[in-house]
């Protein structure tokens, strides 16, 4: 990050951080980004810490950690916006072109699943807060797909399936869980994917687990 860049957030931290302690807390954020350019709710917000942080306030490096991720947000939502709608809205068949393009190999029927839960607003459009949702989402469970994919397949084969469950908050009993691996694995290789298992997720959402 450029170093004015860095000031500037240093400052707008220090300037929210009324008490001196060195953090702000969940609804001094919320003021802060709505403030500056950003429409989000309050569970947004809370999204968004959650992804960051374990704690309920929000310290100096976590603030530019979220400052981080909401510029890559605000990239790639731009990227997927082939109209320049800036940031109003992209359409279901630019997302799931920027998915393609960023080597998620949805089913058209299975990105609609997703494209529907994302879409909290029902308007068939994808706004930048949805967007925020879905990338916070999508990157969370990345990111524990990749450490229980143990032997560095990329894939996880049903014993690594087993274990990556319950570290997303799915309790499910093992014989529900093997029965799921087998519907699921679309393309019946005894492996899922990345993108059969997110996919996966956005189903179990929809029935909420
Ligand atoms: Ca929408
Ligand atoms: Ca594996
Ligand atoms: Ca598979």
């Amino acid at each position: 990050m450029e170093k004015k860049k860095k000031q500037t957030l240093i400052g707008l931290f220090n300037k929210y951080d009324t008490t001196n302690r060195g953090s702000i807390s969940e609804e001094q954020l919320f003021n802060l980004l709505n403030k500056h350019g950003y429409e989000f709710s309050k569970s947004t917000v809370e999204n968004i810490i959650g992804y960051h942080t374990t704690s309920d306030t929000i310290n100096l490096k976590t603030f530019l950690e979220i400052n981080d991720t909401l510029v890559n947000c605000h990239y790639l939502f731009m990227s997927a916006d082939s109209k320049n709608r800036h940031k109003e809205y992209v359409t279901h068949n630019e997302l799931f072109k920027a998915f393609k393009a960023g080597n998620f190999d949805f089913s058209k029927k299975n990105f609609k699943v997703i494209f529907d839960l994302v879409d909290d607003n029902n308007d068939n459009k994808c706004q930048f807060e949805e967007f925020v949702y879905l990338y916070l989402l999508i990157s969370g469970v990345k990111l524990i797909f990749t450490i229980e994919d143990q032997d560095e397949s990329g894939t996880l084969n049903i014993d690594e399936f087993l274990n990556f469950m319950p570290k997303l908050g799915i309790r499910i009993r093992k014989n529900e869980a093997r029965q799921i691996f087998n519907q699921m694995d679309s393309n019946n290789d005894g492996q899922f994917s990345l993108t059969e298992v997110i996919t996966l997720i956005m189903k179990l959402q929809n029935m909420d687990y």
